[in-house]
């Protein structure tokens, strides 16, 4: 399992209102006392923060803020020796306008890094396409005055696409990526990987989409071979290096494409179960569907709730014993579960007032920073941090909620050490359990034989009867009845791990 963290929010090494790569440091204990296998870190590279650090100006080092290249050594050693792998973030679609690449591609049509972007002539009145940005519903095209173009931007105007028809470009972020392998890093989380290829003559999308972002429909062959030369690349290092790519396209079998036969990515991020509301039916079609792309290929499936780009699942689902049973889908489904800080705080969106609103994508709720003690500065030695803490924060951090053995961060420890020691929960197949409407059950089933395991959810509003699951509870979402054998009923909002007893 992987858990991610957002350097600028989980913990500072000295007093500061933002975080840095020393802070994570000297917190490591808590992800291994909790059961984490593997950190993935949002971006620390030297960025201007047009978009917090997803606008890279220099892939190779580490902006001040977060600390310098021997303070990520340093973290990496760390991590290595508690048996933690670390992913760092490759953010290969596009870099800062600030990037010295861009600087000197605009400075020229002539320039030769002009290339290395994607420019087109035309009328500075219309763009050379209808391709929308994120964020905010303009053209992904920015006109550039002085030399009379137009740059392709899917993102902010400051993150210009780089262009990976330029083989230039390719062998430049190959660099990168060795850059960080050399170093000794397990691998990348790829930022929107589906985008790095451009589909030839760069056409409308379809009127039909007309406003949807451009970065959540470009899907075209050519990013295929570009993945398949950045795994033939992770391939030929020693031990066994990951590329978790972010694909963010909202259909499963697109999704499932990116695996290739075993020669593009190793996983990719599966958004539509993300955004599926507390609906068993629904679930259920989510869960079919990745068994009938992913797992019938035979590739390994991620499970995702939260992470730094949505309202928290906590506060999507609405309280905690939903987010408590949500785990059961993230731990216990097949596939490897990606866990973003803080969700074993079971912590809300932080409330942002308009005035301290700084994301262009309005997604600082889910930014806020993590509440490690429940005095005014929560362990981080200063009250008022970048954003505002997370709702209750003086109750909900790590502290309180590590000293009392029935919290939800508990119930992670407690889940997570359940999967770890069990082949079904971490290899086991999948089958559906038969039980009422509301609920999803399915059976894990461990591939050398050892215990099988059913897991059951209840979304629906009402407790539910469940005949088809018997056994010892093993865990429970509210903690109550684990040792003992299952009552056969399931309230509402509660989600059990039971050792079946035939
Ligand atoms: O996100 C890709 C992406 O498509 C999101 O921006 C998404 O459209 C949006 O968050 C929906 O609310 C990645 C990073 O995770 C994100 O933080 C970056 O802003 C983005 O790429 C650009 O690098």
């Amino acid at each position: 399992m992987f858990y991610q963290i957002y350097p600028r929010s989980y913990a500072s090494s000295d007093p500061s209102p933002t975080g840095d790569l020393a802070g994570i440091e000297a917190r490591l204990d808590h992800l291994s006392w909790l059961g984490v296998d593997a950190v993935w870190i949002s971006p620390f590279y030297p960025s201007p923060q047009a978009d917090f650090g997803y606008d890279v100006a220099d892939f190779c080092d580490v902006d001040p803020t977060f600390g310098d290249l021997a303070a990520f050594d340093s973290l990496l050693a760390a991590c290595h020796e508690r048996g933690l792998r670390l992913l760092v973030d490759l953010v290969p679609n596009h870099t800062s306008d600030q990037h010295p690449w861009f600087v000197a591609a605009r400075s020229g049509r002539d320039d030769p890094r002009r290339d290395w972007y994607i420019w087109r002539d035309g009328d500075r009145e219309t763009p050379p396409n209808n391709w929308v940005a994120a964020f905010r519903p303009v053209p992904a095209w920015t006109w550039d005055d002085a030399t009379d173009q137009w740059y392709l931007h899917q993102f902010l105007p400051e993150q210009p696409d780089l262009n990976w028809d330029n083989p230039a470009v390719v062998e430049a972020m190959h660099g990168v990526m060795r850059f960080w392998l050399d170093r000794g890093v397990d691998g990348f989380r790829v930022d929107v990987v589906h985008g790095i290829g451009k589909e030839p003559g760069l056409p409308d999308d379809p009127p039909e989409m007309a406003g949807v972002p451009h970065a959540t429909l470009n899907d075209t062959a050519r990013t295929h071979e570009l993945i398949r030369g950045m795994r033939e690349l992770l391939d030929g290092y020693p031990g066994d290096r990951l590329l978790l790519g972010e694909v963010y396209l909202l259909s499963t079998e697109k999704v499932a494409r990116y695996y290739g036969d075993g020669d593009e990515l190793h996983l990719a991020f599966n958004f539509p179960p993300l955004y599926t509301p507390w609906d068993a039916a629904r679930w259920q079609v989510q869960i079919a569907d990745t068994r009938r792309h992913i797992d019938e290929r035979g590739a390994w499936a991620t499970w995702v709730l939260s992470n730094h780009d949505n309202v928290r699942h906590r506060t999507r689902y609405g309280g905690e014993p939903r987010a408590r049973a949500a785990l059961f889908l993230l731990l216990g489904l097949r596939g490897s579960p990606v866990l973003y800080a803080g969700e074993e705080l079971g912590l809300d969106d932080a409330v942002v007032p308009p005035e301290r609103v700084v994301d262009p994508g309005g997604r600082d709720g889910c930014r806020a920073p993590i509440p490690w003690t429940g005095a005014p500065d929560h362990g981080w030695g200063v009250t008022d941090a970048w954003l505002p803490w997370p709702p209750d924060a003086s109750n909900r951090n790590v502290e309180d909620l590590v000293a009392d053995e029935t919290s939800i961060t508990h119930l992670y420890r407690r889940l997570l050490a359940a999967r770890k020691s069990s082949a079904a929960l971490r290899d086991g197949d999948h089958t559906p359990v038969d039980v009422p409407d509301g609920v999803v059950a399915w059976r894990r089933t461990a591939p050398d034989g050892s215990g099988d395991r059913i897991l059951a959810v209840n979304m629906g509003g009402e407790p539910a009867r469940l005949t088809t699951v018997t056994g010892t509870v093993l865990v429970a979402s509210d903690g109550a009845g684990e040792g003992d054998e299952f009552s056969g009923t399931l309230s509402a909002d509660r989600a059990v791990l039971v050792d079946p007893a035939d």
